[in-house]
């Protein structure tokens, strides 16, 4: 960050909680009736709406005026680099095909990450440092945040917020396991069979289909552990900070950084019996 000053982490995390909020207003309330698929991606399921666009439309115009030496990356537009050494990491709407079909689990999921190895390139899950995060459930009121070090909270609706405390997890056998599937048909049959695996050793399945709030869950121990190949850098950039900030163990299926290759969340004494019993 030559040339700027030390970032405050309190001043970055009400950013993100603003531009979080604002997009989640727009996404809420201007849900069509019928919610239109304006594009495709890596499958014809993997969907974008207009209202993707929109909502980090919105994130984007916000942040060019509260941080505009900042850069962006975002699920729909890619990354625009920054010279302050931070970058924004923004998924616009969390759980699209939720939001699709007037499910209620998507959010709105703003981070905020410096990166030493990759300056002002694109940062890299894998040698990023996440600041601060906001996660915005608009359906149920609530607003997930984390900064690095300061904890991890929860607030729904006008209530004060309140801090997290992972669980240190249940036994295997009494564990509510959280995961997701990809849009391609192979990788979904890999993951399928690795799931079939499991099955009979956990209590039970919760299938969310939005990352960011899978990880919020854990933070909050309303599931025992999360689960996911394939995740976008925008899609646990957040939830990762509330769940670590909270106690919980976030990593790749090995223990390593969580990234695309894998990421595991979970208590402390759940995750490494739930890396064993995955690694099969
Ligand atoms: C979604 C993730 C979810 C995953 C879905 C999808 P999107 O992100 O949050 O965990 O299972 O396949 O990737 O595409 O709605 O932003």
């Amino acid at each position: 960050m030559s040339g700027h000053p030390a970032p405050d982490p309190q001043e970055l995390l009400a950013v993100a909680e603003e531009v979080a909020a604002a997009a989640g207003e727009l996404v809420l309330t201007g849900r069509p009736d019928r919610v239109e698929v304006a594009a495709t991606k890596s499958s014809p399921t993997d969907v974008v709406t207009a209202m993707d666009h929109a909502s980090e439309r919105l994130v984007a115009e916000r942040l060019a005026v509260l941080r505009p030496d900042d850069g962006f990356l975002g699920e729909e537009g890619g990354h625009r680099p920054g010279t302050s050494g931070l970058t924004w990491v923004v998924d616009p709407i969390d759980g699209t095909v939720n939001y699709l079909y007037g499910l209620r689990s998507w959010s709105v999921s703003v981070a905020v990450v410096s990166d030493e190895v990759h300056g002002a390139g694109r940062p890299d899950p894998a040698t990023w440092t996440v600041l601060a995060g906001a996660v915005r459930d608009p359906s149920v009121d609530e607003t997930w945040t984390a900064v690095r070090g300061g904890g991890a909270r929860v607030r729904r609706g006008g209530s004060p917020a309140r801090p997290l405390r992972c669980p240190e997890g249940p036994e295997l056998g009494a564990t509510l396991l959280a995961t997701g599937f990809g849009y391609d048909p192979q990788r979904r049959a890999e993951q399928a069979a690795v799931l079939a695996r499991l099955m009979p050793r956990v209590r039970d399945l919760r299938r969310i289909g939005t990352a960011s709030l899978d990880l919020c869950a854990v933070a909050a121990g309303r599931v025992d552990a999360y689960y996911e190949l394939g995740l976008n850098p925008w899609d646990f950039a957040a939830g990762w900070l509330v769940a670590r900030e909270a106690g919980a163990v976030v990593t790749d299926f090995t223990g390593g950084p969580a990234g695309t290759h894998g990421l595991l969340a979970a208590g402390p004494r759940l995750h490494p019996v739930l890396q064993r019993a995955l690694a099969g």
